[in-house]
Formats: C-alpha cells, structure tokens, sequence
C-alpha cells in the first residue's frame, strides 16, 4: 500500500509504503505523518493522506493499483510562525545614547516572511527627534535582518 498526501509541501509520510502478505496481512504497520516546519505564518491547514493498493492477487485490484483502497485521512497541520516585526537593541550595543555622538544599534527583522514579490516597509521614527534621531534613512525596507541607529542629538 502507498500513502499519498493532498500537499506534499506541507507533511512527510514514512514510511510511503508497508508491504503486507499472507502471515501478517493482520499486524498493523505504523505510518507517521509529520508537518514540514516551515517559517511562514502561512496557517493551519487540513491535508488529506490517500492510499493507493498493488497486488498480485486481483481481489485487491490488480498490479495495476486501480482497485482497492483505504479511506482518505484527513489531517490537520498547525502552523507555528507568526508574521511580525522584531526590533531589539542589539547584542554589545549600548543601552543609551549621548550627546556627544554615542548610538544605540537596533536590530530589526521579520519573524515571518512576506509572501514571495511583497516586501515591509518599516518605518523607524523618534517620539523626540529634538533628542534622539534615527540616523538611517526614516524608511526603509525589511527583508531580511536590518540595523538602525539611534543616536543622541
Ligand atoms: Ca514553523
Ligand atoms: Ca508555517
């Protein structure tokens, strides 16, 4: 018997096929089916796993797998991403910032990625630009791990 799924993107099935024969056609055999971790928030999704049944012994259809079958399972994937946007100080940067010219490092990234041709436009802005600037461009966009500085003014 050989297992299928609906998404293959989305699940592993092994094994893909157990073997039965006359002695232990009454043991059942384990098939896992495991989600494919992904990192996109792309949602909770059903999969339907099929099976498609060869034999010799035409009451089970035939070499040709056209003939007996098990009942389609469906399955339920449960996504793990959340898409977002993650702006920390950086690792070794200083915590503030100072007059005389001393930055604080941001690191900004998305915890998901953005469907394929979008980008995130983020834009990085001071409650008080009088006394603390983001001296990157104000804008720019996050496609992937970004740094911006805040300096003193
Ligand atoms: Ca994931
Ligand atoms: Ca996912």
């Amino acid at each position: 018997m050989i297992a299928a799924a609906s998404d293959a993107g989305r699940v592993t099935i092994s094994p893909g096929q157990v073997v039965f024969d006359a002695d232990d056609w009454d043991v059942a055999q384990d098939v896992a089916i495991s989600a494919v971790d992904t990192v996109v928030d792309d949602g909770d999704v059903t999969v339907t796993v099929t099976h498609t049944v060869i034999s010799d012994d035409e009451r089970f259809g035939g070499s040709d797998g056209d003939g007996r079958t098990a009942a389609p399972v469906d399955v339920l994937v449960v996504n793990d991403d959340v898409a977002g946007i993650s702006a920390v100080v950086e690792a070794g940067s200083p915590l503030s910032t100072d007059e005389n010219g001393a930055t604080v490092v941001l690191d900004v990234v998305l915890t998901a990625p953005p469907a394929a041709g979008d980008v995130v436009l983020v834009t990085v802005t001071s409650t008080d630009e009088t006394e603390a600037t983001v001296n990157a461009a104000d804008s720019f966009l996050c496609v992937g791990a970004a740094l911006v500085r805040v300096m003193g003014v």
